[in-house]
């Protein structure tokens, strides 16, 4: 008993302190790492300072940068896994740059996460919009310059990279580049939240964007995610009525970019002056930049198109302006790329795009001596035919000036589709139906989940036959194509309509329907493929800027364009054209009566149209002719 006694009082005397057992934050060694990681705060020109962190390979000299600003917390950004390989460190679209020798860079926009300042959503330049000195085209100049003069490892050149709000601070860094920037990949970059990004399409409101509002502006950090208690947003959305009515019910309606919104329903100067393609049309481009975005990309499918061709008149010898297109959804240019939904690619054709086309770009650049790369004008992957094109210049075929011509589709009686004119001289016939707001038409079958991302990510893709045989959806349809028809462009829809209405929402969408079985994939019979679709609310039909009630049963005419489509339509496939007046709840709905302002839209509003599509409609189709060079 002694003994042991007398060896208990031993061990006692060897024990740490009983408290605290939580001490000074612990530095893991980081010897096994392969890389170090600084964590610094980096003054901008107004003594504000922005929280970074700089991810740097051991051994680094003369190490080319590459930055990324975000409102998505710089810190996660840095670190896919807790891990001493950089590989495993860095996000999935870094893989190409890990072991290649890249410094990377991520960076807090200001007011988010670890940075000092005030936050603005997408924050306009500086100017009318911004009457501040800062904007995220001179953070980004200052961020650069700082880096450029206290990276001691680094080479003094930066590229920068990022997708959808870090592509939108990409594209800021280019109005008034620094000379130390030496090119660009914007990536599903949102360019003009009005046209056809994440606000609002053809001015019809996207409700996600209250869900990311509050996530994004509620808090300096992660915002919270609302608690609607009902399952089914389809429900949840109808319940509230207007999105105002939505927006009010969680608090919403209090949040400042919230109350933006909702002051600039349609395209008047706030929206104009602030999107990209027009501010750098109107600039000189003098950074080698690659576009970048999926086919359906279900965020922002308009924005790095219409950058591309705000700046390609500036480009004629093909070596500023690159335009790269795979078969993703939105961002999934930096995950795996080998399917889509049902639709599988030939490979992985994300990371062949990295390893292949970015990875060469960026090392031309940012690498000192590195060769040239061999990069097309435009690499864009046609589907249904399955394979990567490298192209001289996009689109390929249009209305006039493309070395293809387009050629008109027409929605004719007994739901056809056809290539023939109608008589002329006859009055054209129509067919109708009668959109209700009390039931309107979902974007995908119900219950709809927006926040599930194997409901989200893919729904571009999905089959549309859950519409085609709703009343309220007019379906018109073609014979088997005999020879393959490829479409390289935008869809031009020049829709001859009526409402018995006063204003009226008109979603089109071309589709392709895969013959009865398809024995390599059955689940593809019958399936109808959505290549391109679009909303356009009617009040914009003679102006974006000043909207006007529709007079009822008069027929008028809707023209707008359509996303881009690289798609080649089989022999033995059918050409559909799918139109109908709701896409809820992606969208708000329309009243159907006319009110100054939809966001504030009462219950009485909503009423029932009869609506009819004359057979004079028709979809101007980008069909590249087989003999087109
Ligand atoms: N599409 C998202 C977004 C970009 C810009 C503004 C608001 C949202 C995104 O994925 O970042």
């Amino acid at each position: 008993i002694l003994l042991s006694a007398f060896a208990g009082s031993a061990a006692l005397a060897q024990t740490s302190p009983m408290t605290p057992d939580i001490g000074p934050r612990l530095e893991a060694p980081d010897d096994n790492a392969d890389y170090i990681k600084r964590v610094v705060m980096i003054p901008m020109r107004d003594g504000v300072k922005l929280h970074t962190v700089i991810v740097i390979p051991k051994g680094a000299l003369k190490a080319p940068m590459i930055l990324t600003r975000t409102p998505y917390n710089a810190a996660k950004r840095a670190q896919r896994s807790v891990s001493p390989s950089m590989l495993a460190t860095l996000p999935q679209g870094d893989e190409v740059f890990a072991g290649e020798g890249y410094i990377r860079v991520f960076q807090d926009v200001r007011g988010k996460h670890g940075s000092e300042g005030e936050y603005v959503m997408t924050r306009p330049l500086r100017g009318p919009l911004n009457k501040s000195k800062t904007d995220n085209g001179t953070d980004a100049w200052d961020t650069i310059d700082w880096l450029v003069k206290n990276v001691a490892e680094s080479n003094g050149k930066v590229g920068m990279l990022g997708s959808s709000y870090e592509g939108f601070t990409v594209l800021m860094a280019l109005a008034d580049p620094h000379p130390a920037l030496k090119v660009a990949v914007p990536m599903s970059a949102m360019v003009d939240g009005w046209r056809g990004d994440d606000w609002f399409h053809n001015g019809a409101f996207r409700m996600p964007t209250m869900s990311y509002i509050a996530s994004q502006t509620a808090a300096r950090g992660g915002g919270e995610q609302l608690a609607t208690g009902i399952f089914d947003e389809y429900e949840s959305m109808l319940r509230a009525g207007s999105a105002y009515g939505y927006a009010k019910r969680f608090g919403l309606e209090r949040l400042n970019f919230t109350k933006k919104l909702f002051e600039h329903p349609a395209y008047d100067s706030f929206w104009q002056e602030q999107a990209l393609d027009r501010i750098l049309g109107a600039r000189k481009l003098s950074v080698p930049t690659m576009h970048v975005v999926g086919q359906w990309d279900q965020e922002d499918i308009y924005g790095p198109y219409a950058t591309y061709a705000a700046l390609e008149p500036q480009d004629k010898d093909n070596r500023m302006n690159f335009l790269v297109v795979g078969p993703w959804r939105h961002s999934g240019v930096n995950y795996e790329g080998s399917s889509l939904g049902a639709l599988k690619f030939n490979g992985d054709t994300a990371y062949q795009f990295r390893r292949d086309v970015m990875q060469p770009f960026l090392n031309q650049y940012l690498k000192d001596g590195a060769p040239a790369a061999d990069t097309p004008p435009v690499w864009f992957y046609q589907t249904g035919s399955n394979r990567w094109q490298r192209l001289p210049r996009w689109p390929l075929s249009c209305a006039e000036g493309c070395p293809s011509a387009a050629r008109l589709v027409y929605l004719k009686e007994g739901f056809k589709l056809g290539f023939e004119a109608p008589k002329a001289g006859a009055a054209p016939g129509y067919d109708e139906y009668v959109a209700d707001p009390a039931k309107p038409v979902p974007f995908v079958p119900r219950p709809v989940r927006m926040g599930d991302a194997n409901v989200w990510r893919p729904w571009l893709v999905s089959d549309q036959r859950f519409a085609s045989d709703r009343p309220d959806v007019l379906t018109y349809v073609s014979e088997p194509l005999k020879a393959p028809l490829t479409l390289s462009g935008a869809p031009q829809v020049h829709l001859a309509a009526s409402t018995s209405g006063s204003d009226a929402d008109w979603v089109v969408k071309v589709i392709d329907v895969y013959p009865d079985e398809v024995p390599s994939q059955p689940e593809l019979g019958g399936y109808q493929l959505a290549l391109s679709m679009d909303i356009f609310r009617g009040r914009y039909r003679d102006s974006l800027e000043k909207p006007s009630a529709i007079p009822a049963n008069e027929v008028q005419t809707y023209r707008f364009a359509l996303p881009n489509v690289n798609h080649v339509i089989q022999p033995g496939h059918r050409l559909m054209v799918q139109v109908q007046s709701s896409w809820f709840p992606l969208y708000d709905r329309n009243p159907q009566s006319y009110v100054p302002n939809i966001f504030y839209a009462k219950p009485g509003d909503y009423k029932k149209a009869t609506q009819r599509i004359y057979h004079d409609s028709f979809i101007e189709l980008p069909v590249v002719s087989p003999t087109a060079r």
